[in-house]
């Protein structure tokens, strides 16, 4: 299985209602590797363009203003079918269709406030990833035994 990387996003809601902490201990147990991560405040236009696919859906405007109304944890996870695994270990878009024991489905039960974004696709990763982090990524080693992780 490719080693990949995929971008997550902790929504405003989530950082407000003090999830941060619960959210990457569940990445880090799972035994992915943090590569890059920022608290920040994103502007409206970023966040349009980060969401473009969905401007044409009327929720967009709504979606938008939500994302702005406070800060976002920005994080890059590596790791063995990171995307897939990611957006399994998120839930559904709907928090009530979302099973016990995803993020989703444990800790929201509004679609507009479901506290966690993540790619869905390598391509949609690789383009949020130059997105978010023009600066680059971390690279560094995480354990120095291949059995650690
Ligand atoms: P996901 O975040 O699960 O990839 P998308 O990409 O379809 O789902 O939607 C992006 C975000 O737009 C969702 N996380 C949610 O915050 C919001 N959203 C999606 N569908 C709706 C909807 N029907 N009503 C309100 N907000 C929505």
């Amino acid at each position: 299985m490719a080693t990949e990387q995929t971008y997550i996003m902790i929504k405003p809601d989530g950082v407000q209602r003090g999830l941060v902490g619960e959210i990457i201990a569940r990445f880090e147990k799972r035994g992915y590797k943090l590569v890059a991560m920022k608290l920040m405040q994103a502007s409206k236009e970023h966040l349009e363009k980060h969401y473009e696919d969905l401007s044409s859906k009327g929720f967009f405007n709504g979606l938008i203003k939500y994302m702005a109304s406070g800060p976002v944890v920005a994080m890059v996870w590596e790791g063995k079918d990171a995307v897939k695994q990611g957006r399994a270990m998120l839930g559904a878009t709907n928090p009530l269709a979302s099973a016990p024991g995803t993020i989703r489905g444990d800790y929201c039960i509004d679609t507009g406030r479901n506290i966690i974004h993540g790619s869905d696709a390598v391509d949609s990763a690789k383009k949020e990833i130059a997105l978010w982090f023009p600066e680059g990524l971390c690279q560094y080693t995480a354990a120095t035994a291949s059995w650690i992780y």
